[in-house]
This record gives structure tokens, sequence and C-alpha cells, in this order.
């Protein structure tokens, strides 16, 4: 045998150790793990977070060349100062009654979450999500799309349903997957669909609706149409490679699509490090792309409204996609199978610098003589005596294990236009094994 190539491989060998002995005074190489700065029983302390002034990043034109605009994805746009003041360039300048509107459903939303969740506690449903602190991402959004934008949410923005006034009878139904529930109790609760109100269907899976709302805005402009794509995704989910190949693919065709992070610190026990947020903003992705980027205050309404109208401005008037970083704290639990205790400091939310979206909005609204203390006291009560009476109309229809649901046999129906003899043998089957297991008089429902 030709001994020649172990020869090379001893040579190579022998010169890689004597490289090797010139690097001897070099340290070891090792890895960076990311940790929260807090864990339960420390008292966190967020005095490293810059708050800047109002208007310290001001509002630029909407068809701003993204490269002349990189400090608005390093700085925070903000419209509500520290006396409840709407100022600045980014103020949208809604009138009263629109800003009581975005109060109230702000308000909505925290009675139907609070609601559901204890739904959840009381066994009438297996799984909920809140999105307390978060209102404004969702609420204050979507009242700056038009109706007929396209909306790809992730779980978290149950917001936009009930902006667009979807009826909450049909969220609860799908919620207790019950014999009203239009989804057939084919999805886990709160992953609603709503063709109808522009609203795709929620995918547990992380971040698969960024492609999804890049897709849908290609099509809407090579088709000649005016109607824009929203997504949105949580600081966790910008990990996932689909919110890369998403961007890639907007930059490329400049498709009127708006991207939006919702980093509320927290991938359910994950601290937004491990997606990268010790180095640089999720706003800042959007340089990499050459498209606008916008970070946020996302406790403050206005300001959410603002940044949206501007992207929504923007890509409709083909200026392409931005991606806007709301920077926002996530209240409570990741769902109702978590406990946040476990992992960080108890009282972080109540020391979080931003405040609270809802309190923030009602503080500003009483400033200017639109609202009063007792108005908002009384709005409590009412939206939770209307969701408590939605919920009883709900429940008519069922709730989990009642056995109120939609008919077995329905699962195996929508699949094909004409059902294949196999599921139609399977589906008889099981109404048989049905039959023997609960006697003759079973009735399938
Ligand atoms: C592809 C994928 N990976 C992991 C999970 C499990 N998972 C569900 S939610 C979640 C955290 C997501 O955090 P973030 O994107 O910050 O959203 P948030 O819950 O904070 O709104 C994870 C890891 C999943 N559903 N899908
Ligand atoms: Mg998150």
């Amino acid at each position: 045998m030709d001994n020649k190539l172990p020869e090379s491989f001893s040579q190579l060998w022998a010169e890689m150790d004597m490289e090797q002995s010139t690097k001897d005074n070099l340290s070891p190489l090792h890895l960076h793990i990311p940790e929260p700065k807090f864990r339960p029983g420390d008292v966190a302390d967020f005095g490293d977070i810059i708050v800047p002034a109002v208007d310290a990043y001001p509002r630029p034109d909407e068809h701003a060349m993204p490269a002349d605009i990189h400090r608005l994805a390093y700085g925070l746009v903000r419209v509500l100062g520290d006396d409840h003041q709407a100022m600045g360039s980014w103020n949208p300048g809604l009138d009263n009654a629109t800003l009581q509107v975005m109060l109230r459903k702000m308000l909505l939303l925290r009675a139907f979450d609070d609601r559901m969740f204890r739904a959840q506690r009381q066994g009438k449903t297996s799984f909920y999500m809140k999105s307390f602190g978060e209102e404004a991402t969702s609420v204050a959004t979507t009242m700056a799309l038009d109706f007929d934008d396209m909306c790809f949410p992730s779980y978290r923005q149950q917001g936009i349903l009930i902006t667009r006034d979807y009826p909450l009878v049909d969220m609860m139904n799908q919620i207790y997957s019950n014999r009203g529930d239009r989804l057939k109790g084919r999805q886990l609760p709160i992953m609603y669909s709503a063709k109808d109100y522009g609203f795709f269907s929620i995918s547990g899976n992380l971040t698969t609706q960024y492609p999804q709302a890049v897709g849908w805005a290609m099509a809407s402009a090579s088709r000649g149409d005016t109607r824009i794509s929203a997504v949105w995704c949580g600081d966790g989910s910008t990990a996932e490679g689909d919110f890369h190949n998403a961007l890639t693919f907007a930059a490329v065709y400049n498709a009127p699509v708006i991207f939006q992070v919702v980093n509320n610190q927290w991938a359910i026990s994950s601290f937004s490090g491990f997606a990268g947020s010790e180095r640089t903003t999720f706003a800042a992705r959007a340089i990499g792309y050459g498209i606008a980027g916008l970070r946020v205050d996302g406790n403050d309404a206005l300001a959410v409204y603002a940044a949206m109208q501007w992207a929504a401005n923007r890509a409709r008037n083909n200026g392409g996609p931005t991606l806007i970083e709301y920077f926002t704290y996530r209240g409570e639990g990741h769902s109702t199978s978590d406990d946040p205790s476990a992992y960080r400091a108890a009282e972080e939310y109540a020391l979080w610098p931003l405040g609270d979206p809802v309190t923030r909005l009602k503080d500003h609204l009483v400033t200017i003589g639109a609202w009063s203390d007792a108005q908002h006291d009384a709005l409590i009560i009412e939206l939770s005596e209307y969701v408590k009476t939605i919920q009883k109309e709900a429940e008519q229809n069922g709730i989990l294990g009642h056995g109120l649901h939609h008919p077995f046999e329905t699962m195996f129906e929508d699949v094909f236009e004409e059902m294949p003899w196999h599921l139609k043998e399977q589906c008889a089957q099981m109404l048989e094994e049905q039959q023997d297991k609960f006697g003759p008089d079973w009735e399938a429902r």
C-alpha cells in the first residue's frame, strides 16, 4: 500500500502541534451562557433600562430610507409623558371618543382574560393564556389597521379579535371546545381562527405565521390589491429560522407586511437573553435586512398606535416592510400551565419602569378631562358583568368534559370533498365501539 497519505497526515499533525505550542499562552475558549438578572428571592432593579424623553427619537417621514433611520431601532418611541400628556412628533392626535374606545377594548380584554383564566382553574377548559400587561400591543395596533388588512397573530393577541368586535361567545365556545365551537374542537383552546375577521388560524408551532404573513402580503401586491398584512410574534420566537426566512423574503420583494415583536422579556421560563437581547435590540434585526426598524414603548398605547400607523402607511404606499419591537413586560404567567414564581423575582411587573398600559392610557384620559376615576371603576364592573353574562351563554353549549361537543363523527369530515371508504369504515367502527361502551341507548352527540 502506498504510504504517502499517512505520511502527509502525520506531517500535518506535527505542524499543528508546533502551532499549538505557540498558542499555549492563550486562555481556553469558553461559552457565554445567558443568565437573567433576577431570580426568585431577589428584588428586581430595572435601573439599567434607559427610558428616553418623549420625542428623543422623532417621527421620520414615512418614505424615509431604512439606512437613514437606524437610530429608531435602538431608541424608544414614546408619546405619553410622565405628566400623562400626549406629546411630540409621534402623537397620533386621536380624538377623545377614539381614545375612550381604545381604553374600553383594553379593559374588555383584561376582563375576558380574567374570566377565562378563572374558568380554567374551575376545570371548565384545559388551557388559557392571558395577555396581561401587553394589551396595547394587540388593541392599539389593530385600531391603526384597516378592517380588511390581514392579521397573523401568535397565541397572545386575542385583543385583535376583541378590537374587531368578534363575538366573545364564539371565543368562549372555542375555549370550551363545545358544540358551539366554530372550529369543532380541532384546535387547542385559544387557538382561534376567523377568516371573516382577517384573523389567521393561530398555530402552536412558534413563528410559522411569519412566512405566511409575507406570502399573504406578496399575494396581495402581486394581485395589485391595496390590503397589507401584519404579523406578531414574541421575543423568544425571533430565534426561530422562520423569523429570518420571512424577513429575507419580505426584504427581497419589498412585501407590504408589518413585522411585530412583542418583547415581553420572557419565553416561558427563558429570558429574552436566550434570543439575543443582551447584544442588541430586536428592532435592530431590521438593519441587517435593510428594512425599517422601530423600537417602541409597548406600554404606551398611543406610541404603539402611532408606530403601527407609520408602518401601515409606509407599506400601503409601497414603502415595504417594517419591523416593530414593542418593549413591554409579561405581567403574569406564560399560560395556565406555568408558575413564574419558580423562575423570576416576585413583584417584577410592579417595578417595570414603563408602567401598565391600561393605567397609563386611563391617566392620560383623566388628565385631559375625558375620563374620571369613577367612570373607570364603573366601566371595570360593567365589563366584568358583561363577560360573565356571555360566559353563561357559552356554557349553555357545554364545557370541558360535560359531553356537549360536536358529534364525534365530525372529526372525520372536512378533509376530503367525498369521504373515502376507509374513513367511512373507521367512523362506523368508532360509533359501534361507543355503542358497546355506553349501551344501546347511547346516541352520538
Ligand atoms: C417551534 C416551537 N418551539 C417551541 C415551542 C414551545 N413554546 C411554546 S411558547 C414558547 C415561548 C415563546 O416565547 P415568546 O416568543 O417570547 O412569546 P410569549 O409567550 O412571551 O408571548 C415556547 C418555547 C413551540 N410551541 N414551538
Ligand atoms: Mg416573550
